[in-house]
């Protein structure tokens, strides 16, 4: 596990450092990231403690109940035993129940899109690279920022928002199925040819934390023979840079 880690995480420029207290997923730089880092460990303490249970049982009767420790030939036969029935039926039900509460509360949260985000962003995914125009809440649009195949993320289009606000991506594509993907929004979601814009499927929203960088993007899904160099980057800076950005680089306004 520890070399499968040290060799896993060298490979590429653009993997964020995964901390064992995000249950080794990158550090979320949205609200939704962070709903999404509190579900995972949730599932894994309570699979970790359903693991740790029935794994005890099991050690507990090979230990304490076999042939030789037993007096009698067979041990107490509990068949047709009702309390005992309903217990084993009802626990798992309950458990069940639980872990898909949380999961349903939380895949409602990850894609409800409110529809009054303070920055609407158009994004056009293409073999191989991306088109981003930005769109403020009071209407000021920006010239669509576009990319080619590159091999760091830096150089692949960037698209600059501000932290601590409501950001709605509108997913688009016209050729081929790709998915947009930024490891620290601990999300990704396919783009796919042909989907009304009306769709509920092709939109997603996410609160961005105050945490201003510079973060990779990527496709996730193969679109192609540059697919893996279909990057880009997101920009998180605070308000008063992203109103200068929005102001220099507005549609239509002379450069
Ligand atoms: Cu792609």
């Amino acid at each position: 596990m520890a070399l499968l880690l040290a060799s896993a995480t060298a490979c590429a420029n653009d993997v964020p450092e995964a901390k064992w207290s995000n249950g080794l997923l990158p550090d979320a730089i949205t609200q939704q990231g962070e709903t999404v880092t509190a579900l995972w460990n949730g599932a894994w303490i309570a699979a970790l403690a359903t693991g740790g249970v029935v794994i005890g049982l099991i050690v507990w009767a090979c230990l304490f109940h076999t042939r030789r420790r037993a007096k009698a030939d067979l041990p107490p036969q509990v068949r047709y035993n009702l309390p005992i029935e309903m217990l084993y039926t009802l626990v798992p039900l309950v458990m069940v129940s639980v872990f898909f509460f949380f999961t349903a509360r939380d895949s409602e949260e990850l894609s409800r899109v409110t529809g009054d985000a303070d920055v609407k962003v158009k994004v056009e995914a293409f073999q191989w690279s991306w088109r981003f125009t930005t769109t403020t809440a009071d209407g000021k649009t920006t010239e669509p920022v576009s990319g080619m195949p590159v091999s760091d993320y830096q150089q692949g289009p960037q698209l600059v928002l501000p932290v601590d606000k409501k950001v709605e991506f509108d997913l688009f594509t016209d050729d081929v199925i790709h998915s947009f993907w930024v490891p620290d929004f601990l999300f990704k979601r396919d783009i796919i040819p042909g989907i009304p814009d009306d769709n509920p499927g092709r939109k997603f929203e996410v609160t961005t934390l105050s945490k201003p960088g510079v973060y990779a993007g990527r496709c996730a899904e193969l679109c192609g023979v540059d697919h893996s160099r279909m990057l880009f980057s997101i920009k998180l800076v605070t308000q008063q840079e992203f109103d200068q950005y929005v102001a220099s680089n507005q549609a239509g306004s002379a450069q």
